[in-house]
């Protein structure tokens, strides 16, 4: 599991100011609370209970944050001392009233020590939640315990499994809270200081309270809502199934009892699949525009204003990614039918929007409003940053490119969006190559959260650096990855779906396949997400792009049967399945069938029942196949980057980790055999890649690749 740089360490001070201790954590960036800040917070409580001028102990975060959480880094091994729940007994216990001045974020265990002080407050700004379950854990400091005697079962469940921090005014309505903060933090405490009355102390340790008759009268109906939720939203995690079970063990009997019972639970989490899939995942994405150390102390470039090219499909995505971020945007479309297209469309989506409740119709208006056409490309002179995103032919991008070139800034950077073209090329037909990559956006580009940011040779690290930050300005999960035909995901899921379709030349139907891998976890089977791009997308780039139609792979013609019919899929009506008309829903489609049998008689292939596992086998390990290629080649810095590439492209299961994750869990070993076995049946491109079959050789799994140094030798 990923290591980060919070709370590796971190310092906790006490300092009294008149009748009130503040003890303040600092463990930069978000104070998670690693062994040391445990270890000072109990010190430094037990100093200020201790202190006789002391009459209350504010606890208090230094920085953006009150406290992230536990320090989730350290979770690949037991818990080491001091345990959380000794330091929150200490708090909880204190004869002194004990208050939590939360700001930025309150979450996870952080929510947890807030809970286990006498007084909650926070500044408007604060989020408090426990989002352990999207870690594949559980609150595991008391909170299962805590929360449903603060604000009731349903309420504590429902922020449990959801996992969505709530704001300071809204904790505050369902008592979360004593007060928001809104003069700061010193008022608050120094009135209370004035004020405490201590007998009312024992009422105010939520950990031994009982539950009121209102939150006993709500329990059976909540518990019952939540496990019905589970099934209904979240069948795979057993993360939330643990949570429900402590909280339903947390509501009576002693508070002892309650936290062994919420220990062994989170224990059992921690070292889960699930557990260790989705804290890969937190670390994996926040490494994924990590620069190499060489680069990381380059100075970056700052990205105020922003220019896109191309107010097609994509162009249109972008701006409205970018502007729903809070992102001026001016577009650049010289054809003044699609300049007046894209005005329509634009308009459309917002209307759309607001009528569906989605939107209300001011923050649309705002959206929109940041959205500005130009007709001259010398409307773009003062952007930061421009993304093309024209017509997908190398001569038309490299005019661009040029007319750019001319009318910008020298530190522009300059960012193409092409899916298939060499970011080289383009680059080096500049005259600032060290300020051009790409930024490939996924369609809908206003929606998917993927931004594959494009390394080219020249791509200079303060262009890379400004280019990740500007990602995550605009929601956009970006991963560097290098210049080479179909980047990662293109070139991943290409192996995916051929061997798809050879699994239907072979004998399966397009529903089986689909099925089998719905059925691991898939949001979409390939045949359906094929149907939903559009089959004449991917027919195009066959017929344009000799890279698409290697030589040395086995190619199959049905999807170009298929496309010659004009079958292209949902918007046909007709692809590898049938629609209704406006219809979304795949339908078995004999007239497809028919195509298929005629083909396997055309290339001589007898149809056979084919299982399961071996789609599974076949698809899925031509992915793993497939990753192990650009890694070796250096076209992926981690595998971690791809795993990120892959769950937020194209939805393989979160809670699997991703595709390089899940195969270490298989066994890289059992991955090669299956591979070499199929290869051995004349499926040569399932060979395993010489990276794979090294890993397999020498008992490697993907995890261990970085630092073996084995990635791009
Ligand atoms: N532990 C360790 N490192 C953490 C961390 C944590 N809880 N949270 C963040 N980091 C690192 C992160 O890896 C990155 O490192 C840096 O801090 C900045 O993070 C005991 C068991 C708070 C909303 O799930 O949601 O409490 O890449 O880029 O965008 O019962 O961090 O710089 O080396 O995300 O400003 C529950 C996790 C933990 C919250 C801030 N808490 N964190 O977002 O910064 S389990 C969570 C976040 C737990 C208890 C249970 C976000 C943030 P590096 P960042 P950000």
């Amino acid at each position: 599991m990923g290591k980060s740089k919070a709370g590796s360490e971190g310092t906790v001070r006490l300092e009294r100011r008149g009748a009130i201790a503040w003890v303040t954590i600092a463990n930069p960036p978000v104070n998670a609370l690693s062994q040391a800040v445990r270890a000072g917070l109990a010190a430094c409580v037990e100093a200020a209970i201790a202190d006789p001028d002391v009459s209350l102990v504010a606890i208090r975060g230094d920085g953006r944050n009150f406290v992230a959480g536990g320090d989730i880094s350290e979770f690949d091994a037991p818990l080491q001392p001091p345990d959380m729940n000794d330091v929150l007994a200490t708090i909880e216990g204190s004869e002194k009233p004990v208050i939590a001045c939360m700001h930025g974020n309150a979450l996870g265990g952080g929510l947890e020590l807030a809970l286990a002080c006498h007084f909650r407050i926070a500044t408007p700004d604060t989020r408090l939640g426990l989002p352990e379950v999207t870690l594949g854990l559980i609150p595991g400091a008391g909170g299962t315990r805590r929360l449903p005697r603060v604000v009731g079962a349903e309420a504590a469940l429902r922020m449990i499994l959801d996992a969505a921090p709530i704001a300071a005014a809204k904790a505050f309505d369902i008592g979360l809270i004593d007060a928001v903060a809104v003069d700061g933090h010193e008022p608050v405490c120094e009135r209370l200081a004035a004020t405490i009355d201590k007998t009312t102390l024992a009422e105010r340790r939520v950990g031994t309270r009982a539950l009121t008759e209102v939150q006993q009268a709500q329990v059976a109906a909540a518990i019952a809502q939540a496990r019905q939720s589970v099934r209904e939203r979240w069948p795979w995690s057993g993360a939330r199934r643990a949570a429900i079970d402590a909280v339903e063990r947390g509501l009576d009997g002693s508070l002892a009892d309650a936290l062994v019972q919420e220990r062994a639970n989170f224990d059992a989490c921690r070292v889960s699949g699930e557990g260790r899939a989705l804290m890969h995942m937190f670390f994996a994405e926040r490494a994924a525009t990590r620069l190499p150390d060489g680069d990381a102390t380059t100075q970056g470039l700052s990205i105020g204003t922003v220019g896109v090219v191309g107010a097609g499909t994509m162009g249109r995505g972008i701006a409205l990614a970018i502007a729903g971020a809070g992102v001026p945007v001016q577009v650049f479309e010289s054809d003044t039918g699609r300049r007046d297209a894209a005005h329509v469309a634009i308009a459309d989506h917002f209307k759309g929007q607001t009528e569906r409740g989605r939107m209300n119709p001011d923050a649309a208006q705002a959206v929109m409003s940041r959205i500005v056409f130009v007709d001259t490309i010398a409307g773009l002179a003062s952007s930061d940053l421009v993304i093309e995103a024209a017509f997908e032919s190398l001569p038309v991008k490299l005019e661009i490119f040029a007319a750019l070139d001319a009318v910008v800034g020298p530190d522009t950077i300059l960012a193409t969006n092409t899916s298939t073209l060499d970011v080289d090329a383009i680059a080096r037909a500049t005259c600032r190559p060290d300020r051009v990559l790409g930024l490939h956006f996924f369609s809908p580009a206003n929606v998917m959260r993927l931004l594959e940011i494009i390394r080219a040779p020249g791509t200079g690290a303060a262009t890379l650096r400004a280019a990740a930050e500007f990602a995550r300005r605009i929601g956009k999960t970006g991963v560097i990855v290098g210049n080479a035909f179909g980047f990662v995901a293109n070139r991943m899921i290409f192996e995916y779906q051929r061997q798809g379709e050879f699994l239907v030349e072979e004998g399966a139907t397009p529903d089986a396949v689909d099925r089998a891998l719905v059925g691991f976890g898939m949001p979409m089977g390939p045949f359906a997400m094929a149907d939903m791009a559009g089959l004449d997308v991917a027919w195009w780039l066959r017929k344009e792009v000799p890279a698409m139609r290697r030589a040395d792979r086995r190619q199959s013609r049905l999807a170009d049967l298929l496309c010659e019919r004009g079958w292209f899929g949902q918007k046909t009506g007709q692809g590898w399945f049938r629609y209704e008309p406006g219809g979304r829903k795949a339908l078995p489609s004999p007239e497809t069938d028919a195509v298929v049998a005629a083909e396997r008689i055309r290339i001589g292939i007898k149809p056979r029942a084919i299982a399961e596992q071996e789609i599974l086998d076949r698809c899925l390990f031509a992915l793993v196949n497939e990753a192990a290629r650009i890694l070796e080649a250096g076209l992926a810095a981690r595998p971690g980057d791809i795993d990120v590439i892959y769950v937020h492209g194209f939805g393989f299961p979160r809670w699997r980790g991703g595709p390089l994750k899940w195969a270490d869990d298989v066994g890289v070993g059992h991955v090669h055999d299956v591979l070499r076995d199929w290869a051995a049946r004349g499926e040569a491109w399932l060979e395993p890649a010489p990276l794979l079959a090294r890993m397999a050789r020498e008992g490697v799994g993907f995890a261990q690749l970085e630092r073996k140094g084995w990635i791009g030798s």
